[in-house]
């Protein structure tokens, strides 16, 4: 009982983060075209300015490479030393084009002029009152994605099938980040009515078809389910849907 009241507190308060970004990063553009090589970001899931890039990174539909710093973190931080001579996140390094950028407004800025042709929205902008909702959005997470637990190193990078306001994905994402275990985020925002709501009860009557040519569609055709947080992890051959699964899978396989 308590710990059934422990998770729907956790979902509780990951669906009063979203609320406070006004679900922000939750749908995403038809059109934007995934680059050849995949764009690397130096990311802590609790920071007020990274939320801004991941936002802005479902909105456009695109993947990257996460590459996690929590505080007191050591694993990744000499190499995010040396591609950008500081320690700060976000810092966004994109191989296409030999970009590297710090700072969220030059970050969301870039990623929709290169990949959506306009302007970024105003909601993504790192201004006093987005950056305040953003930090309440930690604040009601109890900080969790922010510091570093002590982990085992990955050999290979997993993947996590998310999109930033899903209120599960953010609970592995949180994890993943404080485990320092770098991952190929794959994002599937709604792209039609027919996606919305949870997997078990979506806003639409009858057969799910997610948009043809997308993502979405490719899921359901590999994985028979169109469902996130879903976790791949090529090191012990797992593939996996259901957060809470996750979080245990994670905590005995890789945590100290
Ligand atoms: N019990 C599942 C619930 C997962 C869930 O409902 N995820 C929503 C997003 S938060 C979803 O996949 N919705 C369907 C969709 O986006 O197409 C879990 O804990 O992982």
């Amino acid at each position: 009982m308590a710990f059934s009241i422990q998770r729907a507190r956790s979902v509780g308060s990951s669906v009063l983060a979203s609320t406070l970004r006004g679900w922000r990063g939750s749908s995403a553009s038809r059109s934007v075209q995934q680059p050849p090589l995949l764009p690397e970001l130096f990311d802590r899931e609790g920071c007020a300015h990274c939320r801004f890039v991941r936002e802005a990174l479902t909105e456009l539909n695109l993947d990257v490479r996460i590459v996690p710093i929590p505080l007191g973190g050591t694993r990744f931080r000499t190499r995010l030393m040396e591609v950008s001579g500081s320690d700060q996140v976000p810092f966004l390094v994109d191989p296409n084009t030999g970009t590297q950028l710090g700072g969220s407004d030059q970050i969301v800025q870039y990623l929709f002029s290169q990949y959506g042709n306009k302007s970024a929205p105003a909601q993504l902008r790192a201004t006093g009152p987005n950056v305040l909702k953003s930090k309440l959005a930690t604040v009601v997470r109890g900080s969790r994605g922010l510091e570093v637990r002590p982990s085992k190193p990955v050999d290979q990078d997993l993947t996590l099938y998310s999109f930033e306001s899903s209120p599960y994905s953010r609970l592995v994402r949180e994890r993943l980040c404080e485990l320092e275990i770098p991952h190929k985020l794959v994002n599937i925002g709604k792209q039609q009515r027919a996606d919305v709501g949870p997997a078990t009860f979506r806003l639409h009557l009858g057969e799910y078809k997610p948009l043809p040519n997308t993502k979405r569609a490719s899921m359901l055709a590999e994985v028979g389910n169109v469902q996130v947080p879903y976790l791949i992890d090529p090191n012990a051959d797992v593939k996996m849907f259901e957060s809470d699964d996750i979080l245990q899978y994670l905590n005995q396989n890789y945590a100290l």
